[in-house]
C-alpha cells in the first residue's frame, strides 16, 4: 500500500468556557489515539485543531460577564490550549479563528461564492430587540422548538432534537440580553443556497460509507429539503463580510469555522517554513480528510462544509467523520450552565492524565451515550492499569533485576504455554491496529487489556518464582518472553498512554520507541540491560473517589420538571432496583416557596411518618389541587436542599410533550406502601 495522507481534524471549541469531560471523551481524544497510532504506523498524518473564537456563544459570554469578546476569546483559548497538552493532546497545530490569516481565508472562501453567483442575497425580517436596539441572531433567542417542543430551544439550533433552526421559527421567542419579546424588521442577508447543490451532495455522500449516525442525521435534513441558509450575520463580533454594502456584517460562525481547519493548517505550514505545504493536504484528492466532532456538529461537517469545499473548488472531501454520541456524568446528562460538568482543569490538578485517557477510551461514546462514574474511573485505574498492567511489568522488571542482575535472559526451547504468549503478542498490533483505523478506541483499550491480562496469567501459571529452582531454563524462558512481552505494552499503550509508555521506555533500558508493527517482533537480545524499575499506576483511594461523588451530588437537579435526558441507562439486576425505596405518599399540604415560580413546597404522609418534599411542578399544578393526591416517592433519597428549602424524596413524573404528569398508583392506595 502506498503512504496516503491522513489530515486528521477535533472541532474547534468555542473559546468561551472551559473544557469537560464530555469534550473530551467525544471529538479530542478518540482523535489524539488514532493520529498517535498512525504516526506509529509511519503515515504521513497531520492533526489540526485551534479555538472557535467567533459566533454568539462568544459574544454572548462577554455580554454576561460584561467584558469584551476579545478577552473572552483570550482567556479561554489560553486556558484551553494549556489544558489540552496537559492532558498529551498531540495537536501539528492548535490555532485561533481571530487571527487576520483566518479572516483572510474565509473571507476569500466567500468572495469566490460571490463571484461565481452561488450566492443569494434577500432581505427578510429578523427578530430585533426594541430594548437593546440591535438584531438578535442566533442564541441571542430562545423559545419552544417547532419540532419537539422543547422550551429552551436555542434559535440556531434545538438542543434537544438537533434540528438546524431560523430563530423566527422559535414559538414564543424571548431575547436573551433583555428578556424582551422581539419584534420583526427587515434586514439583507447573504444566503448559501444549499438546495441547489443537494443533488450533487447526495451523489457524492451516497458512494461514501459513513457512520450510522452520520448517515442518519444527514438524510433527515436531505428530505426535509435543505433551502437555502444565510452565512452572514448583524452581529459587530466576527469575520467582517468582504463587501462594501455589507458594513457590519460578519459572517456566520458556521461558515467561518471550519474553513479554520484550513487556516489552521495555513498557519502550521508557515510555522514550519514551508508556506505552501498546507495544500499538499487540503489540495491533494487522495489525503484522508477525518473530521471528529460530536453529534451536533454533524450537519455541518457533513453537509454544508463538504459543499463549500466542492464549490470552491479544488479542495479534499472529507472521508471519515467519526461523530461520537455524548458522556453523561454519574448517570446525569452534562450541563455548563447547572455548572454539572468535570472540568477537564480540574481533573488535571488531581490525578495525571494516562488514568483519564484510559477510562475515556475504554468506555468513550462511540455508538450510544455512554456514563462516567469516578467508581468506574478508581476501578479502571486500581483494577485495570495498576493491578494488572503495572503488576505484571513491575513483577516482571524487578523479578530480572533481583535474579538476574538486570539482563535480559536467554530463552530456551518454547513450551505450548510460552508459545501461546509469544502467539498472542505477535498478534495484538495487528488486532488492535484494526479496530484503531476503523475508530474504535473502546475496542482497542479492550484488547490492549486483553493482552495485559494474558500477559499477567502467564507470569502465575509459569510460576518463575518456583522453576527458578525446579527448571532454571524454564524460568529464563518466561522471563525472557514477559520481557519482550512488556516492549510489546510499552508500544501498544502508547497511543492510549503515552506517558505512561514514555516512563516504560527507559525502564526496559530503550531510548525510542519501536515503530507499531515492530511491536511483536521479540527481538530484545540477551544480555540487554533493563533500567530501573518504577510504580507506573498508583492507586486511587477511595477517599478521594468520594470526594468528587459528593461535589457532583451537591450540584442540584434543575427540580423534578427538567428536560427528558437522553442519558444511557445501563441494565440493572433486581439487587439495584431494590436499593431504591419506592413508596405511595399523600399529599397533605402544598404551597408556592416565594420568589421560585416553578418549585412548590409539599407536605406527604408516608403512612405514619410526615415529611418535606420540594417539586418543580408549580408551573403544571396548583397547590389545591395536589393535596389529597396519593402520588408515588423515592423515600430514601439523600436530603437535598433546594433553593434553601429542605426536600427529603421525590415525587415520580414523566415529561411530556405540553408539560410534566406525576405518577400515581391506580386506584385508592394507602400512603407508605413499598413498590416492588
Ligand atoms: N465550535 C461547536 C462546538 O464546540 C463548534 C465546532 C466548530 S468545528 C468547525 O460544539
Ligand atoms: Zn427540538
Amino acid at each position: 500500500m502506498t503512504n496516503p495522507k491522513i489530515l486528521v481534524t477535533s472541532a474547534l471549541p468555542y473559546a468561551n468556557g472551559p473544557l469537560h469531560l464530555g469534550h473530551i471523551a467525544g471529538a479530542y481524544l478518540p482523535a489524539d489515539i488514532y493520529v498517535r497510532y498512525q504516526r506509529m504506523k509511519g503515515r504521513d498524518v497531520i492533526y489540526i485543531c485551534g479555538s472557535d473564537e467567533h459566533g454568539v456563544p462568544i459574544t454572548v459570554s462577554a455580554d454576561n460577564e460584561g467584558v469584551s469578546p476579545q478577552e473572552i476569546v483570550d482567556r479561554y483559548h489560553a486556558m484551553n490550549r494549556e489544558a489540552f497538552q496537559k492532558l498529551g493532546m498531540s495537536f501539528d497545530n492548535y490555532s485561533r479563528t481571530s487571527l487576520p490569516l483566518h479572516h483572510e481565508t474565509a473571507q476569500e472562501f466567500f468572495s469566490i461564492f460571490h463571484r461565481n453567483g452561488d450566492l443569494i442575497v434577500k432581505t427578510e425580517e429578523q427578530f430585533f430587540s426594541e430594548k437593546s436596539r440591535r438584531f438578535l441572531p442566533d442564541r441571542y433567542v430562545e423559545g419552544v422548538c417547532p419540532h419537539c417542543r422543547y422550551d429552551r430551544a436555542r434559535g440556531d439550533q434545538c438542543d434537544k432534537c438537533g434540528k438546524w433552526l431560523e430563530p423566527r421559527e422559535l414559538i414564543d421567542p424571548v431575547s436573551k440580553i433583555d428578556g424582551s419579546r422581539p419584534v420583526l424588521r427587515k434586514t439583507g442577508h447573504w444566503y448559501f443556497p444549499m438546495g441547489r447543490f443537494a443533488a450533487e451532495w447526495k451523489t457524492w455522500f451516497d458512494a461514501n460509507t459513513w457512520k450510522e449516525n452520520v448517515r442518519n442525521y444527514c438524510m433527515g435534513w436531505y428530505n426535509e429539503g435543505l433551502g437555502d441558509r444565510p452565512i452572514t450575520r448583524d452581529l459587530h463580533w466576527g469575520v467582517p463580510v468582504p463587501l462594501e454594502e455589507a458594513k457590519g456584517k460578519v459572517l456566520y460562525v458556521w461558515f467561518d469555522a471550519p474553513i479554520g481547519y484550513i487556516s489552521s493548517t495555513q498557519e502550521w505550514a508557515q510555522r514550519i517554513g514551508d508556506p505552501d505545504r498546507w495544500k499538499d493536504y487540503w489540495c491533494d484528492p487522495e489525503t484522508r480528510l477525518v473530521h471528529f466532532i460530536g453529534k451536533d456538529n454533524i450537519v455541518f461537517h457533513a453537509i454544508l462544509f463538504p459543499m463549500m469545499l466542492s464549490r470552491a473548488g479544488g479542495y479534499v472531501l472529507p472521508g471519515a467523520i467519526p461523530a461520537n454520541e455524548y458522556l453523561t456524568i454519574e448517570g446525569r446528562k452534562i450541563s455548563t450552565s447547572q455548572n454539572y460538568a468535570i472540568w477537564l482543569k480540574d481533573y488535571l490538578d488531581l490525578f495525571p492524565p494516562d488514568p483519564l485517557r484510559y477510562a475515556l477510551a475504554a468506555n468513550a461514546p462511540e455508538t450510544k451515550d455512554t456514563d462516567f462514574s469516578w467508581k468506574q474511573f478508581q476501578s479502571r485505574n486500581n483494577d485495570e492499569l495498576a493491578d494488572i498492567l503495572g503488576n505484571f511489568v513491575n513483577r516482571t522488571l524487578t523479578f530480572v533485576h533481583r535474579y538476574y542482575g538486570g539482563r535480559l535472559p536467554g530463552a530456551g526451547v518454547l513450551s505450548d504455554r510460552d508459545r501461546a504468549m509469544r502467539e498472542a503478542i505477535r498478534r495484538a498490533p495487528q488486532e488492535m491496529g484494526e479496530a484503531l483505523e476503523a475508530f474504535e478506541v473502546r475496542r482497542a483499550a479492550k484488547r490492549f487489556m486483553d493482552v495485559c491480562r494474558t500477559a499477567n496469567k502467564y507470569f502465575n501459571d509459569a510460576a518463575p518464582w518456583e522453576t527458578r529452582k525446579s527448571d532454571p531454563g524454564a524460568c529464563a524462558t518466561t522471563l525472557n518472553l514477559c520481557v519482550q512481552t512488556v516492549r510489546t505494552l510499552a508500544v501498544l499503550m502508547a497511543p492510549i498512554l503515552p506517558f505512561s509508555s514514555a516512563r516504560l521506555l527507559p525502564m526496559l533500558g530503550l531510548e525510542t520507541l519501536p515503530a507499531w508493527d515492530a511491536a511483536g517482533d521479540a527481538d530484545l537480545p540477551e544480555g540487554h540491560a533493563l533500567g530501573d524499575p518504577g510504580i507506573l499506576f498508583a492507586k486511587i483511594e477511595d477517599d478521594v473517589i468520594d470526594r468528587e461523588i459528593e461535589k457532583l451530588a451537591r450540584i442540584s437537579q434543575p427540580a423534578a420538571a427538567g428536560p427528558p435526558e437522553k442519558a444511557s441507562v445501563p441494565e440493572i439486576g433486581f439487587e439495584d432496583f431494590s436499593k431504591m425505596d419506592l413508596r405511595t405518599a399523600r399529599v397533605i399540604s402544598a404551597e408556592r416557596i416565594p420568589d421560585a415560580d416553578k418549585l412548590l413546597r409539599i407536605g406527604i404522609d408516608l403512612g405514619g411518618e410526615t415529611r418535606q418534599i420540594v417539586a418543580g411542578v408549580a408551573q403544571f399544578y396548583t397547590p389545591e389541587e395536589l393535596v389529597g393526591k396519593t402520588l408515588i416517592v423515592v423515600a430514601n433519597l439523600k436530603p437535598a436542599k433546594i433553593r434553601g428549602v429542605e426536600s427529603r424524596g421525590m415525587l415520580l413524573a414523566v415529561k411530556t410533550g405540553t408539560g410534566l404528569r406525576l405518577l400515581a398508583p391506580d386506584g385508592e392506595t394507602e400512603p407508605g406502601l413499598r413498590i416492588s
